[in-house]
């Protein structure tokens, strides 16, 4: 049977003032692609899936992923979703809710698992496949949320134990199924000696699972670390993510994983590649030098942009934002500036005073809009803001 390994979606993640679902689906339907092309049986999501915890917005999300999936599971897709750190407590239980409500026939063809467990699988042509499920571990998905500890590192290490235990009597269930039916470890944790594509992953919040805790299986589908990579052995893989999240990833290449796994074991893996947004990072010291960058990036409406720009006092920072605006549409975040003869003794002082915001507020202004052709404009609408948010009065 095929096996596609995907994880951390990440659905609904923003970056700064940049919506992201756009990229993330369009990463959904590449897959989607890959799943027609390929002839795939079974889709793991190792976990991460949505990241977004406004309910609104989560259902318009799981609408459209759902609009995606629909047609490939009428045709006899299976998909596996884990819950990751990213995946909100409730978000599963009620995806199974809604699930029982309206889709009991296609029970076990759309599983989502926020708790240890093992199923077992038929696909359309009758083979079986065990799963051991393994998601992110939590107090609550490891039933350990109503002890009382003595302190976070006694939580900790019982979490740890707990996942261990959890990881032994599973592999006695799959035991008990008997031979004859491969098994696929499909889990979302942080394999100990794994060092690249950490994403907000921390040795405090996080249960380092050793690799030799992993019994070994046909194959082990692993989701939280973002980079595509084997650990120890090339059947255990994490995939990485489908998206890059931030400039942190800029230079990864994002992939999804193929595999064949027959009752031998997995005869083959090959790795996909996805057509990631690009980032690029700009260091400029003119709207020349903007020009310049913007005639080497490849995919200009596409590309993330963040921009430094070293300025002289001369200069206006205001022109150089409205010129990077206008050349690339998905700049985010501010534009860093460094002010290169600036010393301080130069500069007009003020004081930054947490008490009163809108003194701070003009005097800042002031000081960066000096040379600004736009500078009464942008001051009347500071003024403005300031009235709105009730700081000063009319
Ligand atoms: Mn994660």
């Amino acid at each position: 049977m095929r096996i596609l390994h995907t994880s951390d979606w990440h659905l609904g993640a923003r970056l700064g003032n940049q919506d992201r679902l756009p990229d993330q689906l369009a990463r959904v339907d590449e897959i989607c692609g890959f799943i027609d092309e390929r002839e795939v049986d079974l889709l793991l999501v190792a976990g991460d899936v949505f990241d977004e915890h406004r309910a609104d917005a989560l259902a318009k999300i799981i609408g459209r992923l759902g609009r995606l999936l629909a047609p490939r599971i009428l045709a006899g897709l299976t998909c596996v979703f884990i819950a990751g750190n990213h995946d909100r407590e409730h978000v599963f239980p009620l995806l199974r809710g809604l699930q029982a409500l309206v889709a009991a026939d296609d029970r076990g063809r759309v599983i989502f698992a926020e708790r240890p467990a093992l199923e077992q699988v038929t696909l359309p042509r009758g083979e079986k496949l065990n799963l051991m499920l393994l998601p992110y571990p939590t107090l609550s998905r490891y039933d350990l949320a109503d002890e009382r500890w003595p302190s976070p590192d006694a939580k900790h290490d019982a979490l740890h134990d707990e996942v261990r235990n959890r990881i032994q009597a599973l592999v006695s269930q799959v035991k008990a199924v008997g031979a004859g039916v491969p098994t696929v470890i499909c889990a979302h944790f942080w394999i100990r000696g794994v060092t690249e594509g950490l994403y907000r992953v921390t040795e405090q919040n996080d249960i380092v699972i050793d690799p030799s805790d992993i019994p070994v299986y046909a194959y082990t589908a692993l989701g939280h670390i973002h980079k595509p990579q084997y650990v120890g052995a090339p059947n255990i893989r994490y995939s990485g993510s489908i998206e890059r999240m931030d400039r942190g990833e800029a230079k990864d290449k994002k992939k999804a994983v193929l595999v064949e796994v027959t009752r031998s074991g997995a005869q083959g893996v090959e790795e996909l590649s996805l057509n990631a947004t690009p980032f690029a990072h700009l260091q400029v010291s003119s709207e020349e030098d903007l020009e310049t960058a913007a005639a080497r990036v490849a995919e200009p409406d596409r590309t993330l942009v963040s921009v430094t720009a070293d300025l002289r006092r001369e200069q206006s920072l205001g022109s150089v934002i409205a010129r990077a605006r206008k050349l690339f549409p998905r700049l985010y975040g501010n534009v860093d500036v460094n002010w290169i003869d600036a010393r301080s003794r130069d500069r007009p002082a003020f004081e930054a005073d947490r008490l009163d915001v809108q003194a701070t507020v003009r005097a800042y202004l002031s000081q960066v809009l000096q040379h600004d052709p736009n500078a009464q404009e942008l001051t009347s609408a500071a003024e403005e803001l300031l009235i709105q948010t009730g700081m000063s009065r009319a």
